[in-house]
């Protein structure tokens, strides 16, 4: 990313204006929910007004709540409460004697457009083809990348092999079956819940127009990849990659070579891998039937084989071959991903043995929904879709519903407590903990599906709104929405590219204590875990962004647009 002066110093007049002592969700908020600003400022504020942003009008006027402490950040924060103003409208805080805020919207559609820019952020990680963002962000294009390949030795094979398109997964090319296995899942979870609202909705991609819903085209792109990590006997390879990382260069100028690896041994394939590849394809034919019977028939089989083949093989793990050093997603226990790959089978075909299967281990992932799903653990996807798909073992369904609701109650709680209204608790800031807020909301908004209740919802959005800039660095996590958006991800067409603004629609990783690179190194020490971010290109422990992390955010933002 070159950043010409000019810009700059448009971005510092900008900054000038409106202080990050008052921290709002720059998109804005929904007319009936809560609406709730922090303000964190030297001293205490008395008052808060705010004001139209055109014409300066006060539309409200109240009083912040007592300053306190927020332990996670350090902050010593005032909410600032204005949820009886409904009328939609631009708007921004004014805190007297602090300064104004970013400007946000009240709006039933105040989400849309950073729905459309997250979603459409997978066309610009599309590998294989040549991706051009348009008219709309003129020089945000790549040539087609990475078009060949070759097996690795680790995956049984020799030889030069022909690369199938995909995602690549982060601000790397790679390609990863288990981590795409949680992000191509959530995404086709988003349509299953929210299709009737999403299928108007144009994302601008080359299939737009061909009479299937943009959403499941684009998903399309990475299912096509995933099915051709699959093996005749059913078995998938878990990633295709180089050896080592490129440099910061566009994807079409690198030349590693992508490779299919395997377990280095016999039977090659990974079964975590193979599982998480069977729940997506069976998702997959539930969400294709309509539009495309063969793909959906054709999904349905590589599902079954590859159920079968996990069966035979439950506990192939993965670890990086000797010499590679590229991502690994090892997760030595595949019992999760079996049980997913169990429930959805059953969801889309009503088979016994995969019923069966559930109904004997749900058990073990009890209490259900303790923590959020994450690419290496995705229980709560298959106790949720026992219950979601109709599941008539009373027992399961009831225990599988307590839980989760008792789970959500805690985090209610928490969210509530939070002075950021987070639903993060203390080990949650770990790499990739915006994507823990989000998989958060994902997780109310479930269990909302399972028992109406505003609590809910609500403590759904306020993750949201720490995502889009009430946080304590006043900034948004997400590429190009609000006013003040973070600008430097750990993104290598971002960062290689022309353009003086990163990709848009991608959220950020977000504060890690871990700091796993050199940039959140240099932070200075003892930093409380949310302060523990830098916006720098060079941080990819605290600013990379990752399809894993999109796909709840895309979910979320889905679950807050107007519509069925
Ligand atoms: O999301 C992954 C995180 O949980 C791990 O701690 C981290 C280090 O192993 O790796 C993250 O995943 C990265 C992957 O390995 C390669 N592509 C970029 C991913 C996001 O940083
Ligand atoms: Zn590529």
């Amino acid at each position: 990313m070159k950043i010409p002066l000019l810009l700059l110093a448009c971005s510092a007049a900008f900054a000038a204006e409106a202080t990050l002592e008052i921290k709002v969700d720059q998109a804005g908020y929904l007319p009936a929910a809560p609406k709730i600003a922090v303000v964190a400022a030297q001293k205490p504020a008395t008052e808060f007004l705010v004001r139209r942003s055109a014409g300066d009008a006060v539309a409200w006027r109240g009083k912040p709540s007592a300053s306190r402490p927020d332990a996670d950040s350090g902050d010593a924060v005032q909410l600032a409460n204005f949820s009886a103003l409904s009328e939609s409208g631009r708007y921004y805080l004014e805190v007297p004697g602090v300064g104004r805020s970013w400007n946000f919207a009240i709006g039933a559609d105040v989400y849309q457009r950073a729905y459309y820019l997250a979603m459409r952020s997978y066309y610009g990680q599309r590998c294989g083809t040549a991706v051009d963002l348009g008219p709309e962000f003129p020089g945000f294009r790549h040539d087609a990348c990475h078009l060949e390949g070759a097996w690795h030795a680790s995956s049984g094979k020799t030889g030069p092999r022909a690369s199938h398109g995909g995602w690549h997964d982060a601000g790397d090319y790679g390609r990863y079956v288990v981590n795409s296995g949680i992000s191509t899942g959530t995404l086709l979870w988003t349509w299953e819940m929210f299709g009737a609202r999403l299928s108007p909705i144009k994302l601008n991609i080359p299939e737009s127009g061909n009479g299937t819903p943009d959403i499941l085209s684009e998903i399309k792109w990475n299912l096509d990849w995933m099915l051709s990590m699959q093996d005749d006997d059913g078995g998938v390879w878990p990633k295709q990659t180089s050896e080592r990382f490129c440099g910061f260069i566009m994807p079409e100028k690198d030349t590693l070579v992508s490779y299919v690896m395997g377990a280095g041994q016999e039977p090659y394939k990974t079964s975590c891998a193979t599982a998480d590849f069977a729940a997506v394809m069976a998702i997959a034919a539930r969400a294709f039937r309509p539009f495309d019977r063969a793909y959906a028939d054709r999904s349905l089989v590589a599902a079954r084989k590859a159920w079968a083949w996990v069966e035979k093989h439950p506990d192939v793990t993965f670890h990086n071959p000797p010499g590679v050093n590229t991502g690994e997603y090892g997760d030595d226990n595949c019992a999760d991903e079996r049980l997913w790959a169990a429930a959805e089978l059953w969801r889309t075909t009503g088979d016994a043995p995969y019923e069966n299967y559930f109904l004997a281990h749900y058990a073990e992932f009890h209490p259900a929904a303790t923590r959020p799903q994450w690419w290496s653990k995705v229980s709560n996807l298959a106790l949720w879709t026992y219950v979601l798909g109709g599941g008539k073992n009373a027992a399961a369904s009831s225990a599988i519903q307590k839980e989760s609701l008792a789970a959500a109650d805690q985090i209610v709680e928490r969210t509530t407590a939070n002075g950021y209204r987070n639903s993060l608790a203390r080990i949650d800031y770990e790499w990739g903990s915006n994507g823990n807020v989000a998989n958060y909301g994902m997780q109310l908004v479930v269990a909302n599906a399972f028992h109406p209740d505003p609590r809910y919802r609500n403590a759904a959005l306020e993750n949201l709104h720490y995502l889009l800039g009430r946080n304590t660095f006043s900034l948004s996590f997400v590429t190009q929405v609000g006013e003040h958006p973070y600008r430097h991800p750990h993104h290598r067409p971002s960062a290689a590219d022309n353009n003086p603004e990163p990709w848009p629609g991608l959220l950020s990783g977000g504060p890690n204590p871990e700091r796993g690179d050199a940039a959140a190194k240099k932070l200075p020490p003892d930093l409380p875990p949310a302060k523990v971010y830098v916006d720098d290109e060079g941080s990819y422990s605290t600013n990379e962004i990752a399809i894993n992390w999109n796909a709840p955010l895309v979910f979320l933002l889905a679950a807050a647009l107007p519509g069925q």
